[in-house]
């Protein structure tokens, strides 16, 4: 038996031998949903290990720790040597999908779970293979073959790993390593509103691109009828030529790539139409270079800020809006496919809404691609949520990271307008001068777009003064709160002053009350339908007077899992503050919020 003392060495010792080992960092390839690839979703094996094991079990001597894990393609074998797992043999469950909701024993899993699938494959020659992994939350290590191939870190964004070296012709077996244990330095930290997923919960595929590749472009509206960007090739000589064609536009333009692997783009194109909300028109934009070739569908518009306005190509705007937590419809667990994307954004639309807030991390890139195609307009978070290590560099690194993969997920979805830093956080220094270097990120990443944060409501009594210093460093304030609800009575709410000294444009970002579908009961008691209502009805006469506000979120649109909301009988296990319940019942809030939108002219 290993001594508690052996079992941390070892742990430790696996886990320092996963990060020396790691061949290179992830990258991460844009528009990879328009590429061909070979999925690998469905079923894969599992193994789950609390104790960070692997040790022993695949050497002949037991008292050597295995660097690897159960990475490797081994088989018990009756009367052969000692081996004491075997991928073959062992339960399967289903990917994209989190851990929790589709086991029962796993519900409240958090700790190391080992994915394992086999997959065929003929590599051509002269291309680069790469496993493409729509989010594993929270760290992932991944082996093929037995070759240690990348490490990710961050629950809610993609990453390219690269296999060539690693795929064989013919069947090669795959192993990926997740991890979702909270901890004090991760993004988000220990403590969240919603249910900690684990496991590989978006798509997994493969993805092969000629020896010279794009692996990144952007093109925008530039006002003034120009539109501008660039496609970024991967091992393209300098001064090879990039070709963009939009035959709706009849454009055909060329361009040469520099010693940095970027070919520049600018051009006048006639008749352009503009994306909005009303007019979601997305050109097809293909883009070529040498043997690599990529569609995208992109609309054009501009967004920006005059005064305390948000323009959308050059018209004032009010973003009419709803939170959105990934969570599925109907079943619970995290929202991955198309059929939990048509519900959730469906209901969007059906509300009314132009807007949604996509809280509180990126959420899979079929989401914002619905917002392109049904013009809906999105904001777009990382999980930095109320307190996290503000002055651990690690964490800070691990948050840029986040920020860094989000946008260059999504920096050619039109709908896309506003970058979230964080959510919720306390002010101080630290908060703010590691919320400013993001802000800074994001600025030099993607010039084209807005930045935000939710940031606390502060009330002097019964005036709200949005004075918080990080709003020195946004375009677009955002603030919750929760008049009615976590304070005071709803009826209270239009007693309220609001004051905007920084004079920026403001949305509401957060704002509700919870109730149990089909619980109904005096509007001054708490999770009635009827309760949620109110405090909506009396939000919207508080509004009238707030001559900034330009746009409202509130929390939520559906309801969704969260270990802190363990009321019996009407909480049960979930954040009740939905429109809708779980289960897709509509509350009165829904329609409450939904006839308003329908009448406000903001
Ligand atoms: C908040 C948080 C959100 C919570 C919500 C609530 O302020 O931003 O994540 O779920 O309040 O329901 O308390």
């Amino acid at each position: 038996m290993f001594c508690m003392r052996r079992i941390a060495f070892f742990s430790a010792l696996f886990f320092a031998s996963l990060i020396a080992a790691a061949q290179q960092p992830p990258t991460l390839l844009v528009d990879i949903d328009h590429r061909p690839a070979m999925s690998l979703n469905g079923p894969w094996h599992y193994i789950v290990d609390p104790y960070h094991g692997g040790w022993g079990s695949n050497t002949s001597n037991s008292d050597v720790p295995s660097p690897r894990g159960y990475a490797r393609d081994l088989h018990y074998v009756p009367g052969g040597p000692l081996q004491e797992y075997d991928f073959a043999k062992s339960p399967v469950i289903q990917v994209p999908g989190d851990w929790n909701s589709q086991d029962e024993k796993l519900f409240y899993y958090e700790g190391l779970l080992w994915y394992q699938r086999d997959f065929d494959y003929h590599p051509k020659a002269h291309t680069h293979i790469f496993l493409h992994i729509g989010a594993a939350n929270y760290a992932a290590h991944v082996f093929v073959n037995d070759v240690h191939t990348c490490d990710h870190e961050g629950g809610f964004t993609p990453f390219d790993c690269e296999m060539t070296n690693a795929v064989k012709d013919g069947n090669n077996f795959v192993v990926i390593a997740v991890d979702n244990t909270r901890t004090l330095d991760h993004v988000p930290t220990i403590k969240s509103d919603w249910w900690n997923y684990g496991g590989l919960t978006r798509d997994v595929s493969v993805v092969e691109v000629p020896e010279s590749f794009i692996d990144d472009e952007m093109l925008h509206f530039a006002g003034a009828g120009d539109l501008q960007g660039y496609v970024h090739v991967t091992g393209a000589a300098s001064g090879s030529k990039v070709a963009l064609r939009i035959s709706d536009l009849h454009v055909d333009q060329s361009a040469a790539v520099g010693e940095d692997g970027r070919a520049s783009f600018s051009f006048h194109p006639a008749d352009l139409e503009r994306w909005s909300p009303e007019h979601p028109r997305l050109y097809k934009v293909e883009f070529v270079a040498g043997d690599d070739h990529l569609t995208d569908d992109i609309g054009f518009r501009t967004i920006e800020v005059k005064g305390d306005q948000i323009l959308l190509n050059g018209k004032s705007t009010f973003l009419r809006g709803v939170n959105i937590q990934g969570e599925a419809p109907y079943r619970s667990g995290r929202a991955w496919s198309d059929r939990d994307v048509n519900t959730l954004m469906g209901w969007a639309k059906e509300l009314n809404c132009n807007f949604v807030r996509l809280a509180h991390y990126p959420h899979d890139e079929r989401m914002t691609r619905a917002g392109d195609k049904l013009g809906i307009m999105v904001w777009s978070e990382i999980p930095v949520y109320w307190s996290i290590a503000w002055t651990n560099p690690r964490t800070l690194e691990v948050a840029k990271q986040q920020l860094h993969e989000m946008i260059r997920r999504d920096h050619n979805k039109a709908s896309v307008i506003l970058w979230s830093m964080s959510n919720e956080t306390p002010i101080s220094e630290e908060r703010t001068a590691f919320i400013r270097k993001l802000v800074a990120q994001a600025r030099q990443e993607d010039p084209t777009r807005l930045i935000t944060s939710a940031m606390l409501t502060p009330f002097h009594g019964k005036t709200a003064v949005l004075d918080d210093p990080l709003g020195a460093d946004l375009d677009v304030l955002g603030y919750n709160e929760y008049i009615g609800w976590y304070m005071g009575k709803p009826d209270e709410a239009p007693l309220f002053k609001w004051e905007d000294p920084m004079h920026k444009p403001v949305i509401l970002s957060e704002f509700g009350g919870g109730a149990k579908a089909g619980l109904h009961g005096p509007a001054d008691q708490r999770f009635t339908e009827e309760y949620e209502a109110e405090i909506l009805t009396e939000q919207f006469i508080m509004f009238r007077d707030m001559p900034f506000l330009r746009g409202i979120t509130p929390w939520v649109l559906m309801d969704f899992r969260s270990p802190t909301r363990l009321l019996p009988g009407i909480q049960d296990g979930y954040n009740r503050k939905g429109l809708l319940s779980d289960k897709g019942e509509k509350k009165k809030a829904f329609f409450v919020l939904q006839d308003y939108y329908a009448k406000v002219q903001h």
